[in-house]
This record gives structure tokens, sequence and C-alpha cells, in this order.
């Protein structure tokens, strides 16, 4: 069995409840199994700054599909939420982003793991904290929550907590990182 971390963020429509529906996509797979899921933050845009503010959460999964495999139903749980995204970094309805795929270090044409800009972004950085307290990058060799002191928890704002996310429904034996 394989460990993935999958980085989560809506900033156009419905936001919560898109983040819901991508979550019970993954989980209703047959070969996918949502483990742990953060809080869900709102967090000030980076990059392309003239946009809504997005909700962004972290969950871990466990699965049997290689990387690339995991990366297509990310893909495919896009496209069946209809992703729109209009310009590179700007507003989306879902992203579903690999950030970790054990701690395999990973270079294809379409997948890069660990996602490249992770470790310099508050909104990847304080939902992965909350749900792996202990990990360490797997290339830069530091402790994410030491990545993160560095970055700084500006521009996140925890949203909704862990524990009142009831309306993610998860079967398979999944569980929020708080319970
Ligand atoms: N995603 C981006 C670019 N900027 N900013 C926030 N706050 N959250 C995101 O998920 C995000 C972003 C590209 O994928
Ligand atoms: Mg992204
Ligand atoms: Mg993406």
């Amino acid at each position: 069995m394989n460990e993935a971390y999958i980085s989560l963020g809506s900033n156009m429509g419905d936001k919560e409840e898109t983040l819901r529906h991508a979550v019970q996509l993954l989980q209703q797979h047959p070969a996918i199994m949502v483990v742990k899921l953060s809080s869900i933050y709102e967090t000030d845009p980076v990059g392309y700054t003239d946009q809504d503010v997005f909700l962004n959460m972290v969950i871990l999964v466990h699965t049997p599909l290689a990387a690339q495999e995991l990366l297509e139903e990310c893909q495919k749980v896009e496209q069946a939420l209809k992703r729109v995204r209009v310009i590179r970094w700007g507003p989306r309805t879902i992203d579903l982003d690999i950030l970790l795929y054990n701690h395999d270090n990973i270079e294809t044409e379409t997948l890069i793991v660990p996602h490249t800009r992770m470790h310099e972004r508050a909104f990847v950085l304080v939902p992965l904290v909350e749900i792996a307290p202990e990990l360490k990058h797997p290339t830069i060799g530091v402790a994410f929550q030491a990545l993160l002191e560095q970055v700084g928890k500006e521009g996140v704002r925890r949203w909704k907590t862990a524990t009142d996310l009831s309306g993610f429904i998860l079967s398979k034996g999944s569980k929020n990182s708080l319970s």
C-alpha cells in the first residue's frame, strides 16, 4: 500500500461543497482509501492575487495505485467537477495536487513529486502539518513543521475544523485527523 498526501483547493462557486464532493469521489474509488482529512482553511490567493479567497485542505490517502495512476484519478475528479481554469494560478473550481507519494522523488512530464512549490506555500503547509506533524520533506530533508515556521501562517485562517466536517461522508474506516 502506498501513502499519498493530496492538496485540494477551490475558489469558485460553492467551495466547501466542491471540496466535499471531490473527497467523496476519491473515496468512492475502489482503490483509494481516504484515511485523514485536515481542517478546511480560508486562504488568501498566492501568485495571481486579484481573485477570490480559496478554501484549501490536505488529505492522506492509501492506495495500491501507482503515482501516475493516482494522478489520472485526480484529474478525473477535476473533470467530473467541471474544473474551469482561465489563467495559470487563476480562479478554479477545483484543483487536486499530489504533494507526496511515499517518500518518492518522481519527475515525469506530467508529474513532479514532491510538489515543486509545496515547501513555500502556507496554504499547503498549514493543513499538511495539522495531519502529519512529524513528517519531513523527502528531498529537502527538513521537517514540514520547520518549513512552516520559516514561511509563516499569514493569509491562512482555519475555516472549519476537521471535527466539524460531518458532511464529508467517509466510509471504509476513514477518520479525520482529530478523531
Ligand atoms: N493554488 C494555486 C495558486 N494560488 N492560492 C491559494 N491560496 N490556494 C491555492 O490552492 C492556490 C493559490 C495554483 O494551483
Ligand atoms: Mg495547484
Ligand atoms: Mg494542479
